[in-house]
């Protein structure tokens, strides 16, 4: 059946889609890739809301049905796919819980000085590029039904913007640095506690090839190694302990080089971490 998935380079989800198409055994031709650019805006187009009313990457169409999240696109795709993968577990929504979002981890500010070197990257531009295209979609035509979503997002980034720009009153944002600093933490304890308790001493959750569990995990591990400057599979393991002030755990350490070394790794992260 026809398949269209919806990607964009810099997602951290939408590279848990791209690894399982990767492993699944997909041939040329059998998804048809979009690309739905986050940094502009797109995925608050009508048209994008449409397939995905929250808005979110990746998307999958398939079979006459739009699978909205991560979790469901990964299940859709395993289910049709040539190549048959262990089973994930609970871990999956263990790592999709707020606490650890690997989006927020990258956009967390614990103190001016990170605050600064934030919003003079990517993080600033982001920001203020994604409230520009949520003030243009929401004057097109076909943004009736869609009011209310443009008023929260619109609301929530334009709060973390205003952080950003220096223009957010003091204790907005010394709120940002208390929640920045809590899930700096949190995310921390995923890389040091957490994920080696799911981990096994070799290999992947799935097995000797990455499973269902392992495409999350994968996608997010990376996400988090470029939150701490890691800017290859070669340096992540020495800016893990930089920033954690400790070395990764063994097993932290062994399944970084298990997925760094497969090709479907190599192919989502061609143009860097993310
Ligand atoms: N729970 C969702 C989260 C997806 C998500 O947050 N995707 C991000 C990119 S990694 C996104 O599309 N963000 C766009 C936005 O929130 O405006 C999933 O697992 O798919
Ligand atoms: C799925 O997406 C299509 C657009 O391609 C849309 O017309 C349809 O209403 C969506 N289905 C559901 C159940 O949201």
């Amino acid at each position: 059946m026809a398949k269209t998935l919806y990607i964009f380079a810099g997602s951290v989800w939408a590279a848990s889609a791209e690894l399982a198409v990767a492993e699944l055994g997909y041939k040329e031709g059998d998804i048809t890739v979009k690309s739905v650019n986050l940094v502009e805006g797109e995925n608050f187009a009508p048209s994008f809301l449409a397939i995905n009313p929250a808005g979110t990457l990746p998307t999958l169409e398939a079979d006459g049905q739009n699978y909205t999240s991560s979790t469901e696109v990964i299940r859709a795709l395993i289910k049709d796919a040539p190549v048959k993968v262990k089973e994930g577990s609970a871990i999956i929504e263990t790592f999709h819980q707020e606490t650890l979002d690997p989006n927020f981890a990258m956009l967390l500010a614990r103190d001016d000085a990170e605050l600064t070197a934030k919003s003079a990257g990517l993080a600033g531009l982001f920001l203020s590029r994604r409230q520009a295209a949520l003030e243009k979609h929401a004057a097109d035509p076909g943004a009736e039904p869609y009011k209310a979503f443009y008023e929260t997002k619109k609301g929530q980034n334009g709060g973390l913007l205003a952080i950003v720009t220096g223009k957010a009153p003091a204790e907005h944002k010394a709120g940002f640095f208390a929640n920045s600093q809590k899930h700096f933490e949190a995310v921390k304890s995923a890389v040091l506690e957490i994920l080696p308790g799911a981990l096994p001493d070799s290999g992947f959750v799935g097995g000797e090839v990455p499973g269902e569990d392992d495409f999350h995990l994968g996608a997010w591990l990376t996400r988090i190694a470029a939150t701490t400057g890691a800017m290859s599979a070669d340096d992540a393991l020495a800016a893990f302990e930089k920033a954690y002030g400790v070395p990764p755990p063994a097993k932290v350490a062994s399944y970084w080089g298990a997925w760094t070394a497969r090709p479907s790794w190599k192919k989502v992260y061609a143009g860097g971490l993310h």
